[in-house]
């Protein structure tokens, strides 16, 4: 009995050992603890044995018992532990963002200002309202108030779509939108609406797509006070530049009333054109009161609501703030221009980071 504890005990440990998975573990325990295993029967053996024999030998059966059992329990988490380590490294997971130390690409410096001004505008409670850039008739003249025949037609220099249906137009300013916006809901309003227009024009200053902004705020008691201190804390935002001047001068819309043109100061210091001071003047933006009767068009009663309304060129506000000097470079996709003038990709505007260059 003593020598078949001890081999027993040497032949299970060594088995043990060998195991590499839990399974391997529990054919060694069903092997020497299971109902049919070898310590069980060493075990049973004792209840037949003379009480003297079983006295001496009944410790050391326990013994070994207890000695495998604490065995296969060790050798049991030892391989569990292995498993998982290696399913973790198996299924680890890079979270961390790549970026590559050359990056390829870069953001347009139209969208760079686009993105300036959608966050410029939200601090103010702008929404960024769009549409279609295929437009008819309807929105993109008669509801602005410039009927057919209206000589402001001409000043467009109009896209007109071939086909059906007739009368489609490539929109020559974002205003549907702010048309869209008002027929679609009612005030109070305020939005932006940034994005690209078509006018049949190609000069040194004029390409036949350019962008837009236009913004509209509609409510009961808006006025041109409102109008002039959006614009100014938005030029000042823009530009980086807190002695801004505006200049508001006498102008005609057909689509508001009272119209004007506005200029904002500025000096050439440097042999560049800066923002700020009121050295010279220079003209961004043309604004004004909706027309009651544009109101009436997109179904709101002038009596009850009225608001302010401003159109500017995101093109040309890109080439002030950022230096550039010939407009047709914006879309020649010239690669050493865009890796010279675009944007880091994560360099995202924000308010609290600054919006200057
Ligand atoms: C400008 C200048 C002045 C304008 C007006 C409207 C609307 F739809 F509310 F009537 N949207 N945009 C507007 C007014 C646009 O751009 C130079």
């Amino acid at each position: 009995m003593s020598e078949d504890v001890d081999a027993l005990r040497a032949r299970h440990l060594a088995e043990l050992a060998a195991a590499q998975t839990l399974e391997a573990v529990e054919a060694v325990r069903v092997a020497a603890l299971g109902r049919a295993g070898t310590v069980t029967a060493l075990l049973r053996a004792l209840g037949r044995m003379p009480a003297g024999e079983r006295l001496a030998a009944a410790p050391r059966v326990q013994a070994l018992r207890e000695e495998l059992s604490a065995a296969i329990e060790a050798r049991r988490r030892t391989l569990a532990a292995e498993a998982l380590a290696l399913r973790l490294e198996a299924e680890r997971m890079d979270m961390s963002l790549p970026v590559p130390p050359e990056p390829q690409g870069s953001i347009h410096p139209i969208s760079r200002v686009m993105d300036e001004l959608a966050e410029i505008f939200a601090d103010l409670g702008f929404a960024v309202a769009e549409g279609p850039e295929i437009e008819d008739d309807w929105h993109n003249f008669t509801a602005l108030n410039i009927p057919p025949e209206h000589p402001a037609r001409a000043m467009h220099d109009t896209f007109y779509l071939a086909g059906d249906p007739p009368g489609r137009v490539l929109r020559t300013h974002t205003s549907p939108v702010q048309i869209r916006t008002m027929t679609g809901g009612r005030p109070p309003i305020r939005i932006i609406a940034p994005g690209r227009v078509y006018r049949s024009d190609s000069d040194a200053t004029h390409t036949p797509m350019f962008h837009q902004v236009e913004g509209l705020v509609i409510d009961r008691d808006t006025h041109m006070g409102h109008l002039k201190w959006t614009l100014e804390t938005f030029v000042k935002a823009f530009f980086g530049v807190d002695d801004v001047v505006l200049r508001l001068r006498p102008s005609f819309f057909p689509f508001t009333e009272p119209s004007v043109e506005v200029d904002v100061g500025c000096s050439w210091e440097g042999g560049r054109l800066q923002v700020g001071g009121a050295a010279s003047w220079l003209e961004i933006l043309g604004a004004g009161m909706v027309h009651p009767r544009v109101l009436a068009n997109c179904g709101l009663d002038p009596a009850e609501w009225q608001g302010f309304a401003f159109g500017c060129g995101i093109d040309r506000l890109a080439m002030l703030k950022y230096g550039m000097t010939d407009l047709r470079a914006f879309f020649d996709a010239d690669l050493r221009w865009l890796r010279h003038h675009g944007f880091r990709a994560l360099d995202v505007p924000t308010l609290s980071g600054g919006m200057a260059p």
